[in-house]
């Protein structure tokens, strides 16, 4: 509470903590309030008093996590020699954001000049060097599927990225959702989208005239999608990415047998394929946790049994997330959109 009192009386905070896990030396980010505290621990996160702060003195101060990289946490430890290259690091860093702030310049401006100013001082000393900006680095790209796919939800995770794997047959309405979601999404979060197809560029292409990035795996035959393929393209991925959405080949078989290292699995089954399909194509239902009945607009027209897919998917797995959808009449868009948003909240909370 007296933490709240204080974020409220000030229009920039930046929380300083030691990480166990995360980047080196390290993190700077923003935060956003989030309701996650439980008055039954000590222990109260930033964005519950961000929270607080809002909710009881409708303040929204500027948040951000100084979150530098400690090793040992022993009572009585001192700082080991990496730990303490750390805190002289992000020291040096805070001291450049503090000798820059004045009365009307937001944090996130300053960093943002910081940036420019040594992308620029970067160029004049490598002027051969195109400049960089910050993308996925993966550490280990070779052995088994389950090993890359192991090393891209780390370093998803470490971003904070909630990656959404799609599958279903071809034609249920995988890009067209993707279409919807991210134009709902967009204003608010960063999305990128990665078209999983055996020939073309045409979805990739349907995304970026919505103004999203989207990278295109062609698989010229194979009918699933990789984490190794996955992995080639992962240094074009921005780091700064809120949502990444996957939209594995059309088919409802072999990409349920390929961890991508994904947050989560979508299974799409579209009105026109029929009520029977979860039990024949049971994997894809059993390794996702959500459930997209698609083209419900055509529920009129077709003998199907709504109530018989849901029955019989739960029964294959009770786990699985409902959700009924068109993207014709947006019916089932906003409780979609909804869901993956409190999903990111969340691990986003978890992980802080
Ligand atoms: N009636 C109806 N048609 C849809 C809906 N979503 C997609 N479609 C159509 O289904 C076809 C295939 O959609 P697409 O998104 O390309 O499917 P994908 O192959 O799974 O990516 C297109 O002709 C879409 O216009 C929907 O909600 N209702
Ligand atoms: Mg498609």
């Amino acid at each position: 509470m007296e933490d709240a009192i204080l974020f409220s009386e000030h229009e920039a905070v930046v929380v300083v903590d030691a990480l166990k896990t995360g980047e080196e030396p390290f993190i700077f980010k923003k935060i956003k309030p989030i309701k996650n505290f439980s008055f039954t621990t000590h222990a109260v996160s930033p964005e519950a008093v961000a929270y607080l702060c809002r909710t009881l003195y409708r303040k929204s101060p500027e948040l951000y996590i100084l979150g530098l990289r400690g090793y040992n946490f022993e009572v009585g430890e001192n700082l080991s020699p990496k730990a303490q290259q750390n805190l002289k690091e992000a020291l040096s860093f805070f001291v450049k954001i503090l000798k820059n702030v004045t009365p009307d310049r937001k944090i996130s401006a300053i960093i943002k000049y910081l940036k420019e100013k040594s992308l620029k001082k970067e160029k004049r000393e490598n002027p051969m060097e195109k400049s960089k900006k910050e993308v996925l680095v993966l550490e280990d790209i070779l052995g088994s599927n389950k090993k890359v796919a192991t090393s891209i939800r780390k370093k998803l995770e470490e971003h904070g990225i909630l990656a959404v794997n799609l599958l279903s047959s071809p034609g249920s309405g995988k890009t067209t959702l993707l279409e919807k979601i991210g134009l709902r999404l967009k204003e608010k979060y960063r999305i990128g989208v990665i078209e999983g197809d055996i020939e073309t560029e045409r979805d990739a292409e349907r995304i970026r005239k919505l103004g999203l990035p989207a990278w295109q795996i062609t698989t010229h035959g194979a009918c699933h999608l990789e984490a190794k393929m996955l992995a080639k393209i992962f240094d074009q991925i921005p780091a700064d990415l809120d949502f990444l959405f996957i939209e594995n080949v059309g088919n409802l078989v072999c990409p349920a047998s390929f961890d991508l290292g994904e947050t989560l699995r979508f299974v799409l089954l579209s009105v026109p394929e029929g009520d029977d399909k979860p039990k024949k194509y049971p994997e894809a239902f059993i390794t996702s946790q959500v459930f997209v009945l698609t083209k419900c607009d055509l529920l009129p027209y077709l003998p199907f049994n709504v109530e018989r897919v849901v029955k019989e998917a739960l029964e294959i797995n009770p786990k699985l997330k409902v959700f009924k959808s068109s993207a014709l009449n947006g019916e089932g868009i906003e409780e979609l959109c909804s869901f993956l948003e409190s999903e990111l909240e969340q691990r986003r909370a978890k992980n802080a």
